[in-house]
């Protein structure tokens, strides 16, 4: 944009713009005879800052003790200066490395209404980047299961790590979803695993003003998402949302009701795009679009795989078709573990089950065919006596 007082005008890029722009200039003189040129001008890429996350830890009140915890990385991204231990994010895109680890939030940053804030709200363009699926995880405490972790009214990517909770809990009392974004967000290989609140679990993508958000989801896991209202995993409403190559296991919406209502995994009201997932929520709603006179037949949900259920979303007038006729490689990344019991072995059944009571995520125990299991003692007492 161009701005000042001639004869002296200043040009400001639009952010994140870069490469070549123009503009016209043009002089008149006391007797009318015009000439216009055009200026040409180079814009660099803004700079950007790596700020890396040293420890694990979760500070509230933040303390100056010289590390760096994901919550002063967030504040030195978004003010470009120096927070305890963190380097000062810049003007461009800073890039907040979390190094593999589990990043336990127990205590929210602040609250407002109904919703509790794990971490400062980001307000820049931060890309937030982890060493991979299951190496770093962000989860909430056992006590604060329904909080939200990030949310975004600058320019978020998430890459490369899990957010959730270790075990899934057994309720939800507010709409606090993993993932708050009102602009633009973008989740790349990211696992999402036992959230659960009032509405879209893992990740929300709605409109507080007069934009129109924008979410990309690509190369992602949603294993055990659940909602007691709309989209067990995700929540788009008048906004955009774009999900490929991605995987969805479990996920539950309207209170795990049978059968499932509200978007098993997703409920979308706004342009929308589905391609080459793998829809693994069987025989129920895997896609719940809602159709209104402001968003007219805006799904395109094409090359998915939809399980054991067929064409699984709801709506009219939505493009389903062609659907994989081929179980895609991104199915895999949800595997269910499966422990194989031999004939007659009672006690590889119990430390089987044990070992399944442990994990967060489904265990699948096979046992032979044609064979008895015959418990002879007692695995464990419920009584306090004998
Ligand atoms: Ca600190």
């Amino acid at each position: 944009m161009v701005s000042g007082t001639l004869p002296n005008i200043t040009y400001l890029p639009s952010y994140p713009f870069s490469g070549t722009d123009t503009f016209a200039f043009g002089v008149t003189d006391s007797l009318g005879a015009a000439s216009v040129g055009t200026v040409t001008i180079d814009v660099g890429a803004a700079p950007a800052a790596t700020i890396v996350v040293n420890t694990t830890a979760q500070e509230v009140p933040s303390l100056t003790n010289g590390n760096c915890t994901l919550a002063e990385a967030i504040k030195a991204a978004n003010s470009n200066a120096a927070v305890d231990g963190c380097a000062a994010g810049s003007t461009g895109t800073d890039i907040i490395s979390v190094p593999a680890g589990t990043y336990t939030l127990a205590l929210a940053e602040s609250t407002g209404g109904s919703r509790k804030y794990a971490l400062p709200f980001i307000t820049s363009d931060i890309t937030i980047k982890g060493a991979g699926i299951d190496q770093t995880k962000i989860l909430r405490g056992t006590t604060s299961t329904d909080m939200t972790i990030f949310y975004s009214y600058g320019r978020l990517t998430l890459q490369g790590m899990t957010i959730g909770n270790s075990q899934l809990p057994t309720s939800a009392a507010s709409n606090n979803p993993a993932v708050l974004s009102s602009s633009q967000l973008t989740v790349v290989a990211t696992k999402f695993i036992n959230n659960a609140t009032g509405n879209g679990a893992a990740i929300t993508n709605e409109s507080s003003g007069s934009t129109t958000p924008t979410a990309i989801v690509r190369d992602s896991v949603f294993m055990n998402n659940a909602a007691f209202n709309r989209g067990g995993a995700i929540y788009s409403r008048d906004a955009n949302l774009t999900v490929t190559n991605s995987v969805f296991f479990n996920n539950n919406g309207f209170d795990r009701a049978v059968p499932v209502q509200g978007g098993t995994s997703i409920w979308t009201m706004g342009a929308a795009s589905f391609q080459n997932n793998c829809f693994l929520d069987a025989g129920s709603t895997s896609v719940l679009n809602i159709i209104s006179t402001t968003y007219p037949n805006q799904v395109n949900a094409t090359n998915n795989w939809w399980g054991d259920s067929g064409t699984a979303v709801n709506a009219s007038g939505v493009t389903t078709s062609p659907s994989l006729t081929t179980r895609p490689t991104i199915c895999d990344l949800a595997l269910i573990p499966s422990l194989n019991i031999a004939a007659a072995d009672v006690a590889g059944l119990i430390s089987a089950i044990q070992y399944a009571n442990s994990q967060s995520s489904p265990i699948t125990i096979n046992l032979a065919a044609n064979s008895t299991y015959i418990f002879l003692k007692w695995a464990r007492r419920m009584s306090p006596t004998n």
